[in-house]
């Protein structure tokens, strides 16, 4: 997936209009926007459609999907159905449920991202302490997109390493949770900023400031 300016805008927004308004100040800058449950469970899933005929970006769907193989199977199928490019995965329901996810992205051309650790505080108790096998797991089963915390450079890096350069990392968790911006795309390919841009009182300055910033980050990965 290829991502303009390395940039994807969290839209957590849960009034719908105010969600596409918003966006709709800073779409000359970015092109791919993640829409998770705050907005879905709001507006409903045509906000997904509706987002992509406005604004004519691409959507990762953020259901962090860990269910039994034959549940996600349906949650993906009705999420590509409903005009998703991409959804995100969770990793630690194991082989079954993750091949579950690949197979329907394949069939209906759409994209997983597979979270192998997270960006919150808590993440450390359970998810952090498995988080590279995860990966060598996604490695195995040819998994090519991977999401992982920009709030653990640490973590981040022993990703990548096991992903390779050539597997597409994301990364949440730059700004309001501390993450820093360049040091992130030292490792991922692209950041995840939600609340930074849209409780910004200017989304556009501060997204033309932040990609003033990311200027001279030197590109990892394809
Ligand atoms: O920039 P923020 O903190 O306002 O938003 C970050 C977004 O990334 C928000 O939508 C979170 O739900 C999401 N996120 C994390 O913050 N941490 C994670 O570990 C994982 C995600 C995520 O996107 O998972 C796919």
């Amino acid at each position: 997936m290829k991502i303009k300016n390395n940039i994807i805008l969290a839209m957590d927004l849960t009034d719908p209009s105010e969600a596409l308004r918003v966006t709709g100040q800073v779409i000359d800058y970015i092109d791919t926007v993640k829409i998770g449950y705050p907005l879905v469970l709001s507006a409903g899933m045509g906000c997904i459609q509706e987002f992509k005929e406005e604004l004519q970006c691409k959507v990762i769907a953020d259901f962090k999907v860990a269910d039994i193989p034959e549940t996600n199977e349906k949650i993906c199928n009705i999420t590509f159905e409903h005009g998703a490019d991409a959804i995100i995965v969770h990793g630690f329901t194991g082989p079954d449920s993750i091949k579950a996810c690949m197979d329907a992205a394949n069939k209906k051309g759409g994209e997983i991202f597979l979270l192998v650790d997270m960006s919150h505080p808590g993440s450390g108790k359970f998810i952090g302490r498995v988080s590279e096998e995860m990966a060598r797991l996604g490695v195995q089963l040819g998994v090519e997109n991977y999401v992982a915390p920009a709030t653990k450079p640490e973590s981040l890096m022993g990703i990548r390493r096991i992903v390779g350069e050539g597997a597409f990392i994301i990364s949440p968790g730059v700004g309001f949770q501390g993450g820093e911006a360049t040091e992130t795309l030292k490792f991922a390919n692209a950041i995840i900023v939600g609340r930074t841009i849209y409780l910004s009182k200017n989304p556009r300055k501060t997204i033309e400031e932040l990609i003033k910033i990311l200027g001279d980050v030197h590109q990892t990965g394809p």
